[in-house]
């Protein structure tokens, strides 16, 4: 029978017309991994298990799972108002989140431009960059610089900025013309097992200017780098090297952009990586923990210079051609309003700051576990890099990411690298067991 002409049967609950994003299909298929409930530093399995976070869900749920305020807030909008345009109208708390995100901000960021993920907000980011140099009659600045091993979404934009060639290779053809890369700074024949930033490698900052005089500095529009890389196994920004970036950016009117998508909301010790590294950007684009994860969300706050770069001409002209349907969505506005308040009174980014040498310690206990080749940590992120098995790299963490599961640890594998992001309100006795669950695991891996 056709699959339409099932009528009103019951229809299957079937694994298989879930088309999973960043999955192997086929084998998740067979082998289902499904978390049906979570509350505070654990999930719960459909098959019962507690399985304890060791990632906060995709370095996102900062102030831990099933947080009461946050659930509540999105269920009073829900009843209130569902839905407002965000073309040409808008709704008042979307106002009232931009007030109160931009007064924790550090410097005169000021202006908050409202997406729905990270994606979104990188590719946001980097219009605005463009747009803003256009707006400035810099006509020539059209170049977009990105750095190798960087993630910034999957947008268009995101990957054609971003540096993994696997999210790159297929689309090939349609990447953004007029890109060019930064080398990454992971050089661990200098620094493996570095405690937080690695003393090796300010140096790499230079490349800009190598980039400057090949493509002359009057072309590149901006400069776009995770303050701390995320996804390609957590690659800790080398002493004075962000800040050479900015003095270089500065140097050649070139706009610099971190993405604070896993960086903002705590996660090293510090509101933002901005504050915590003391170098400012011009743009930063954050998503995941501003929410909580509780509702998709993204944004790209803009320093007040770039904002008034585009408040020209008529009044009533629209400035920026950019926006989305779901921009300052009211549940998305209700959540976040919850969640910063929830991270003003815990103190979140204090508490992830305070437990943090806890937190290093217990990584670089791991130092004699087998396969262990470097490990790397800052704020509450953790990197345990694992020697890849001969021809076959990656295989080794996806067993180890297996194994944890099994074992009620939930881990995040790239490459070889496993990637540990906790709640921020994880505890010392939680730390040691993801630490003594993985020491574990590694032993058992061939
Ligand atoms: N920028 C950065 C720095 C990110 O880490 C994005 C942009 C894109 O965000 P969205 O909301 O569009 O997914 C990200 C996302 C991992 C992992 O395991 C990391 C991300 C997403 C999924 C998995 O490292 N980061």
């Amino acid at each position: 029978m056709d699959k339409h002409e099932s009528g009103d049967r019951a229809i299957q609950n079937t694994l298989e017309p879930y088309w999973m994003p960043f999955t192997g299909n086929r084998h998740f298929k067979q082998h289902p991994r499904l978390l049906a409930a979570a509350e505070g530093m654990y999930y719960t399995s459909d098959d019962g298990r507690k399985i304890l976070d060791g990632t906060a869900g995709l370095w996102c749920v900062n102030a831990g799972h099933g947080r009461r305020e946050i659930t509540e807030a999105i269920q009073r909008q829900a009843a209130k108002l569902d839905y407002a345009p965000s073309f040409q109208l808008s709704h008042p708390i979307a106002f009232e989140l931009a007030a109160r995100l931009t007064a924790t901000l550090p410097g005169d960021f000021d202006y908050v431009f409202y997406a729905n993920s990270g994606s979104e907000a990188v590719d946001t980011a980097l219009k605005i960059a463009l747009a803003y140099h256009q707006a400035k009659g810099e006509f020539r600045r059209t170049r977009l610089i990105g750095r190798e091993r960087g993630y910034h979404g999957v947008g268009f934009g995101g990957i054609s900025v971003g540096g993994i060639v696997g999210n790159r290779k297929a689309f090939a053809s349609a990447l953004l013309p007029q890109i060019d890369h930064l080398p990454h700074t992971h050089d661990p024949a200098k620094n493996a097992f570095s405690r937080g930033q690695p003393e090796h490698g300010a140096h790499f900052a230079d490349a800009l200017e190598s980039l400057c005089a090949l493509h002359d500095p009057a072309t590149i529009a901006a400069v776009i780098v995770e303050p701390v890389a995320g996804s390609t196994g957590v690659l800790v920004p080398p002493k004075g090297y962000l800040e050479r970036l900015r003095a270089i950016c500065d140097k050649h009117g070139i706009l610099l952009i971190f993405d604070e998508v896993i960086t903002g909301f705590g996660r090293l010790g510090a509101p933002y990586a901005a504050e915590f590294f003391g170098v400012m950007p011009d743009l930063m684009t954050v998503a995941k923990g501003l929410t909580n994860a509780a509702v998709p969300m993204g944004a790209v706050y803009a320093r007040k210079g770039i904002y008034q770069a585009f408040m020209q001409g008529p009044e009533n002209a629209i400035e920026l051609f950019h926006g989305y349907t779901y921009s300052g969505h009211p549940l998305a506005c209700a959540a976040a309003l919850a969640t910063i308040e929830i991270h003003r009174r815990d103190g979140l980014a204090e508490r992830a700051k305070g437990i943090a040498p806890y937190w290093e310690n217990a990584i670089h206990s791991l130092e004699d576990a087998k396969h262990v080749i470097d490990l790397r940590n800052i704020g509450l992120i953790g990197a345990i890099e694992m020697a890849p098995r001969p021809g076959a790299a990656g295989g080794r963490a996806f067993e180890v990411f297996l194994e944890c599961f099994k074992r009620g640890l939930l881990v995040r594998t790239t490459g070889d690298t496993i990637a540990l992001s906790p709640p921020l309100i994880v505890e010392k006795p939680e730390i040691d067991r993801m630490a003594e669950t993985i020491r574990a695991v590694l032993a058992t891996i061939s």
